[in-house]
């Protein structure tokens, strides 16, 4: 089949954010612009050439048509053997667990996460690396560069091999291996945890509803809660994957899956333990009657009780979480005497300690946890590690974060998000933060005083790679703490995040409600940064 070599001009806007590259489908669609970041891929990564490249997405529009494009320019680049989920479809866990089996050399996951879908919304592609974790900093700088000066890229003339139907077939001397998305990933899980155990709490009354929210993990969760742990089809609600999820946003919280935990969290007949996941699968939000868990509890949760999961019967060797995460995980690890890690936003960076041996789990506060069996945050894994642990311990989900909290105390944690927000006046904000860092200290917060401020900085200690001006950090005398930073996501101006904790020990407070007991917090923070004054926002789009 011939190849052609197609004349084009670089855009300069193709650097990846903090989980790859994220626009506007509008913006993808432009001439050349997909095949421009793909080409970029191709240069810069010589090792994939006669290797194996994993590709799937969440499903999205301009899944399927970006999966054919990539199979013809995978083909025309050198490419040995490309594994593609069936349908072009694949969560990005499942990628990242299928690149290890398959000893891949790299892996493209197309999605835009917890962005919506459709025509008018959002699309993404990122790039992961042979561990089969999302590429560092230093591939995805070498992708945008290569991306400035890009005049060229190849394509194979015929059209793209079918990729609905399971097997083997060559391509123009590629060749393309089409699989079931769910097989491998499911037999994972299935070694990790004790399903047997599952089951039989699920048939002695442990009701289970998981929200796909048209995304996803609707076909996995059907295989493996519904079908292999028998919770039946009607545990996975929104279970089709649909190319706008539904008109909605994929976003596993507290605003996005308030129907799920409205049924979830008061009495009555509802299930009582409830889940969600998101775009493309790699996030969680666990919920049971009465009780949401906050995203950074669960992390240290499940490390607390990691040993009741098969796959961690022998212990963890450390916890990472990112900095603006709660220091809930950092208390256990102290308790079980491992390591714990900070580091910024981002699963890229917990890479190479789960390389190392270093940290067995890692969560960050958006509502993503994952463990060293893959190298991607894994929505559905925390499910499962969530009810393995229910069954072990036979109790509900309140009960164990009640009696966690009794034991560690309670990191009070909430995330505020202004989203859509001018983006000069967001770096105004952020820059008079920076500015100020050294006034800051010693200025009167309520009852108590700043303690330290800094803008982070992460140096890895596995490869000593150095990450800078990754959120400003505002630390208070009463050991409360107050995060900024600007989202590397979003698609339409700029998101100012603001995350706020304070540690209760008081037993009598620890079941406070979340808002309230930060409400000094929340207001010290508008008053350190201006929030209201230079964004003009009167409150957050989303709090979690
Ligand atoms: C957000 C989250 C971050 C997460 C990233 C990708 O990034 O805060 O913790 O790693 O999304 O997750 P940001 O830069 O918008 O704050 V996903 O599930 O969207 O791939
Ligand atoms: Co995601």
């Amino acid at each position: 089949m011939p190849i052609e070599r197609v004349d084009t001009t670089p855009y300069a806007d193709q650097k990846p954010g903090t989980s790859g590259l994220r626009k506007t489908v509008a913006v993808f669609r432009q001439p050349h612009y997909l095949a421009n970041f793909v080409q970029s891929i191709f240069d810069t990564q010589p090792q994939l050439a006669g290797e194996t490249l994993v590709l799937g997405g969440d499903g999205r529009f301009y899944n399927r048509e970006a999966t054919a494009l990539i199979l013809r320019m995978a083909a025309a680049n050198g490419i040995g053997r490309v594994v593609v989920g069936r349908g072009g479809l694949l969560s990005t866990p499942a990628v990242s667990a299928l690149i290890r089996k398959r000893g891949a050399a790299g892996g493209i996951v197309l999605s835009a996460s917890h962005n919506p879908g459709g025509p008018d919304a959002d699309f993404g592609i990122k790039f992961n690396v042979a561990n089969g974790g999302p590429a560092p900093e230093a591939v995805t700088q070498a992708i945008f560069e290569r991306s400035r000066t890009i005049d060229g890229y190849a394509l194979v003339t015929a059209d793209a091999p079918d990729f609905d139907r399971p097997g083997t077939s060559a391509f123009a001397g590629l060749t393309v291996e089409v699989v079931d998305p769910v097989a491998d990933y499911a037999a994972l899980m299935e070694r990790l945890f004790d399903f047997d155990r599952i089951a039989a709490a699920i048939r002695g009354g442990l009701s289970v509803r998981f929200d796909a929210m048209h995304a996803i993990t609707g076909p996995y969760a059907a295989e493996i809660l519904a079908r292999r742990l028998g919770a039946g089809a009607d545990a996975v609600i929104n279970a089709v994957p649909s190319e706008d999820f539904g008109g909605g946003h994929p976003d596993p919280n507290l605003v996005h899956a308030a129907d799920l935990v409205a049924q979830v969290m008061t009495a009555g007949d509802g299930p009582l333990f409830g889940a969600a996941s998101d775009g493309d699968g790699d996030r969680n939000m666990i919920v049971g009657r009465g009780m949401f868990v906050s995203p950074s509890d669960s992390l240290a949760i499940l490390a607390a009780n990691a040993t009741v999961a098969p796959g961690y019967a022998d212990g963890i060797a450390g916890v990472a979480r990112s900095m603006p995460t709660s220091r809930a995980a950092d208390r256990v690890a102290a308790a079980l005497g491992v390591l714990a890690f900070e580091t910024p936003t981002g699963w890229k960076f917990f890479g190479n300690l789960l390389d190392a041996g270093q940290a067995t789990l890692c969560g960050e506060e958006s509502f993503g946890t994952g463990s060293s069996h893959v190298r991607e945050k894994d929505g559905l894994w925390a499910v499962l590690f969530w009810l393995n642990i229910l069954a072990a311990r036979g109790e509900g989900v309140a009960d164990v974060v009640r009696d966690h909290w009794r034991r560690f105390g309670r990191d009070i944690y909430t995330r505020h998000d202004y989203e859509g927000v001018d983006s000069g006046s967001a770096d105004t904000l952020m820059g008079e933060l920076r500015g100020r860092l050294g006034d800051l200290l010693g200025t009167r917060v309520g009852s108590t005083e700043i303690a330290a401020a800094d803008d982070f900085a992460y140096t890895d200690p596995v490869d000593g790679s150095r990450s800078e001006r990754q959120g400003v950090r505002i630390l208070l005398a009463d050991d409360s703490r107050i995060v900024y930073r600007l989202s590397g996501t979003g698609t339409a101006g700029a998101t100012l995040r603001v995350y706020m904790e304070r540690y209760e020990r008081d037993p009598a407070r620890l079941e406070d409600e979340t808002q309230g007991a930060l409400a000094g917090l929340i207001a010290a923070a508008d008053e350190i940064a201006g929030i209201r004054r230079l964004t003009g926002r009167e409150r957050p789009d989303v709090v979690t």
